[in-house]
């Protein structure tokens, strides 16, 4: 018996400053709802799907960017997608930024959960890889200062078991590094879920600019294949308060083809039937870690630079 999982890729356009939660979250019900329609037993939105995406803009008053977070979830604003999402029995995933208690101060994480077709919050996962810079860069057009509103995420990959697999979460930037997708494999991931808020300008190398579209797929795909899993990339597109956001969002299979893929920058659901079986036709062949992998030569993957 087959393990398909019927996944949707829910893109959403972009979430203007000011665009109340209630209505964002009304959008994202919009396309559940859509995806349901289609047969889709998992939904994943994009990072930071609830607000727009505020590491572009150096804000100096900690209000302003305490607005941005979410200090529990479920919360009001996402209770009515939680509520949907359960009453069809469909899991989702999404990412939003998160403000916590730990250890006696507050944390600050770039986080995004799965929800199972249940309710219940399945996987919790704080973006291990944060791009950018940490003070206001006056020379860019817009600013990306993950590094300075948030902490990276101290606990790594891992996966859970949903949906008759084993499910893992990355974010946007953890999408371009190799370690992210090897290391949700060697936690036993067939599926991973990844939203992205991705510029198209890219200000200290602008010459890449005509690429990130390129390199966004080789990304999804190259960790697909080397991997034997499933790669669900979904974007934040469209121009996002004046900033150019890639969309792309797509499927992608465990031989690294793209099955299903957005057509537009907007929100735009796609669907695909995802054979967690097919994870074999690699693992078992070309990439049979057991047979042809060789960590006892990888001495140096967890090395913190290159030799000198
Ligand atoms: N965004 C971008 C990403 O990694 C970026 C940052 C843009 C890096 C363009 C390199 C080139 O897709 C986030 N949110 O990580």
């Amino acid at each position: 018996m087959s393990r398909v999982i019927r996944t949707a890729a829910a893109q959403m356009g972009p979430n203007p400053r000011d665009m109340p939660r209630a209505t964002v979250v009304a959008r994202m019900i919009a396309l559940l709802d859509q995806a349901a329609a289609q047969g889709a037993e998992l939904v994943v939105f994009p990072e930071l799907a609830l607000t727009s995406f505020f590491p572009r803009w150096f804000l100096p008053d900690q209000a302003d960017v305490d607005a941005f977070f979410e200090t529990e979830m479920p919360n009001a604003a996402t209770a009515p997608l939680f509520a949907r999402a359960r009453a069809l029995g469909v899991a989702f995933s999404f990412g939003y930024a998160e403000v916590l208690q730990q250890d006696g101060r507050t944390c600050r994480y770039n986080t995004a959960i799965l929800v199972d077709g249940t309710g219940q919050i399945v996987d919790h996962y704080r973006k291990v890889h944060l791009p950018g810079h940490s003070e206001h860069e006056p020379w860019r057009p817009f600013q990306h200062l993950e590094k300075r509103y948030f902490e990276p995420g101290p606990f790594g990959f891992q996966s859970v078991k949903a949906l008759g697999g084993r499910i893992g979460q990355a974010i946007c930037n953890d999408r371009r590094w190799p370690e992210t997708y090897r290391e949700l494999a060697l936690s036993g991931a067939e599926m991973v879920l990844i939203g992205y808020n991705t510029p198209r300008h890219y200000p200290p190398a602008p010459e890449h600019d005509h690429l990130q579209d390129f390199h966004n797929h080789l990304s999804l795909q190259a960790g697909a294949y080397a991997n034997g899993m499933w790669v669900i990339g979904v974007a934040k597109a469209g121009v996002e308060e004046g900033c150019d956001l890639i969309g792309g969002s797509a499927i992608v299979a465990p031989t690294g083809e793209i099955v299903a893929q957005a057509a537009t920058l907007g929100d735009e659901v796609i669907v695909a039937d995802c054979d967690l079986d097919r994870c074999a036709e690699i693992r078992a062949n070309i990439f049979d870690f057991a047979k042809h992998r060789r960590p006892d030569v990888y001495t140096r993957l967890a090395a913190p630079g290159i030799a000198t």
